[in-house]
């Protein structure tokens, strides 16, 4: 339950939406450039999830830590991480954050606070209580940020992760986007709560239900969790409601999708639906907002020729920063 109603002011709605028009034209360019056979790797497509990503990192600074899946794209670009390096990384070539050696599924760029992206579902939260652990012992003030999906809120780390994170209080935010499925498994089918976020109580921690589709709400919910945890008062567990436009990893027909509730949640698509109310509201205007759709789309065509004309690292760097110097 949320316990505060931080409303964000006119310019940082405005942010939020330009973050947005990002992700929704990131997405839409990578299903485009996959499609045409410029780039083949696993796609995940979070289209109809951007408000999560735009209203969270809005309250977090580069400093603070994010830890995030597959389907975490959109929180990578969202936290600041420069969209060349994002697809020279997805292409695996030299130029990107990881040097190419990590691709779609382990992009990280720290100078942001991107720590990590992992495959193993549930994983990114221990991690996170790890960097949270630090940032409490060394009083630096940072939060930390796992984002995860309801399927990962079975995996016992889920279940782990947050009884420590209580325990020590720590600085860290476990921010879970239940868009109803995981890969091709509606959410009643493996999980027996009506909510996850009613799972915090059980381990002594803040839970917040939220509309993660609901700009306004979904800010709220991620400055309350934010402040609690630069309070020293542990951590908050989110559950924000959305809904993925697509199938699990792009190119699944999404069949086994109710086709009238995927209807009614594309009817319900937040993007458009914030873009309408910022005009109505006299909060932006049109030539704003379109402004930051052409902006996106010029970045994008930047961005995918500088890491497709890129080289692929060389057979040298194959035993390169694979592991650290000992202390
Ligand atoms: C530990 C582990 N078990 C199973 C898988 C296979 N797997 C990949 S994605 C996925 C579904 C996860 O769904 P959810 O957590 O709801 O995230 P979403 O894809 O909906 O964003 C599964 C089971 C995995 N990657 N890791």
């Amino acid at each position: 339950m949320l316990t505060n109603s931080h409303h964000p002011d006119a310019a940082t709605q405005v942010e939020m939406f330009r973050r947005m028009a990002l992700l929704k034209a990131n997405d839409e360019r990578s299903r485009k450039v996959v499609t045409a056979g410029r780039l083949a790797i696993p796609y995940y497509s979070y289209r109809g999830q951007e408000v999560i990503p735009a209203a969270m990192s809005v309250n977090l600074t580069d400093q603070d830590y994010l830890c995030t899946i597959y389907r975490g794209i959109h929180d990578v670009i969202a936290k600041g991480t420069p969209l060349k390096a994002v697809w020279a990384e997805i292409a695996g070539r030299v130029n990107g954050t990881c040097k190419g050696k990590g691709g779609p599924m382990h992009l990280t760029y720290p100078s942001k606070g991107v720590m990590v992206t992992t495959g193993i579902v549930g994983s990114s939260m221990p991690i996170a209580n790890g960097l949270a652990w630090a940032a409490q012992l060394s009083g630096d003030g940072r939060v930390a940020v796992a984002t995860f999906g309801d399927g990962a809120s079975n995996i016992g780390a889920f279940h782990e992760s947050l009884n420590l994170a209580s325990v020590w209080k720590l600085p860290v935010i476990f921010l879970c986007s239940n868009n109803r499925w995981g890969e091709h498994t509606a959410y009643g089918k493996t999980t027996p709560v009506a909510r996850i976020s009613d799972r915090a109580a059980a381990y002594g921690m803040a839970g917040i239900h939220v509309d993660g589709n609901d700009p306004l709400a979904m800010y709220a919910a991620a400055r309350e969790a934010v402040e609690r945890a630069r309070a020293g008062e542990g951590p908050t567990l989110i559950e924000a409601m959305t809904f993925r436009f697509h199938g699990h990893v792009f190119g699944d027909a999404d069949r086994y999708m109710d086709k009238a509730e995927k209807a009614k949640w594309v009817a319900a698509d937040p993007y458009p639906a914030f873009r309408a109310r910022l005009i109505a509201e006299g909060l932006a205007s049109e030539e704003t907002l379109a402004g930051f759709e052409a902006d996106a789309e010029a970045q994008l065509d930047e961005a995918v020729e500088y890491a497709l004309g890129a080289e692929f690292p060389g057979l040298e760097e194959l035993s390169t920063d694979v592991f650290g110097e000992a202390a």
